[in-house]
């Protein structure tokens, strides 16, 4: 097991840029599987778990969860599947997630999957979304933007450095999204 090839993407982007959204296509076309850093620490809020009260702290703040708790859920996730291509969507989320990742896992991502989008449409599609996020507010929305930049941002930088980003013009619509995203995704299956 040790010596399988693990692929990973990074799938990064403001909030609301997509990420889900592309990422469930990617999935129907590609044999991908998809890992939500954001639903499975959703998931550990409903379960009741004992990180639970504190996971849904930081996120109605728009806060980073501390990159243990996140990691473990993510590694639970790639050791319960069969499968040895991972996209992570919304992580690393800082370069304190992006080394903690790296030394524990051992894995460096294939590359990162950008989608960027202006704040304004951002703004538009989490305020019209309505599907009870409790971060889905004006106020946490503001916050999550000023994290995206500050934090993630240079995670974006890091990896533009070693040549490993693919940006996408994520403000088309989502159909336009996934033809640029299919032809970045086209050579891990040739
Ligand atoms: N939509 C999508 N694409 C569209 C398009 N091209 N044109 C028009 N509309 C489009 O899409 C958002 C909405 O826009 C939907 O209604 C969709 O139909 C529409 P979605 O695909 O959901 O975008 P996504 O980028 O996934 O937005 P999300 O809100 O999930 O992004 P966030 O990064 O804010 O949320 P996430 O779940 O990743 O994280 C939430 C919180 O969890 C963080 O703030 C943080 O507190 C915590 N967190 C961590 O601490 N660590 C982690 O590693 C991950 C999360
Ligand atoms: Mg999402």
């Amino acid at each position: 097991p040790g010596d399988k090839k693990i692929i990973v993407v990074f799938v990064l982007g403001g909030p609301g840029s997509g990420k889900g959204t592309q990422c469930a296509k990617i999935v129907q076309h590609f044999n991908f599987t998809h890992l939500s850093a954001g639903d499975l620490l959703r998931a550990e809020i409903t379960s009741g778990s004992r990180n639970g009260v504190m996971i849904q702290n930081m996120m109605n703040e728009g806060k980073i969860i501390p990159p243990e708790v996140t990691i473990k859920l993510l590694r639970r996730a790639m050791l319960d599947s069969a499968n040895d291509k991972f996209l992570i969507d919304g992580f690393p989320r800082d370069e304190e997630n992006r080394a903690a990742f790296e030394n524990i896992t051992k894995i460096e991502p294939e590359f990162v999957l950008y989608l960027d989008c202006p704040e304004d449409e951002l703004e538009r599609r989490i305020l019209s979304r309505n599907q009870g996020r409790a971060d889905d507010n004006t106020e946490t929305m503001r916050k999550r933007f000023r994290v995206f930049k500050e934090s993630t941002l240079p995670v974006i930088m890091h990896y533009d450095l070693k040549g490993k980003v693919r940006k996408v013009d994520a403000a088309k619509p989502v159909d336009e999204v996934f033809e640029d995203v299919k032809v970045i995704f086209a050579p891990l299956i040739a």
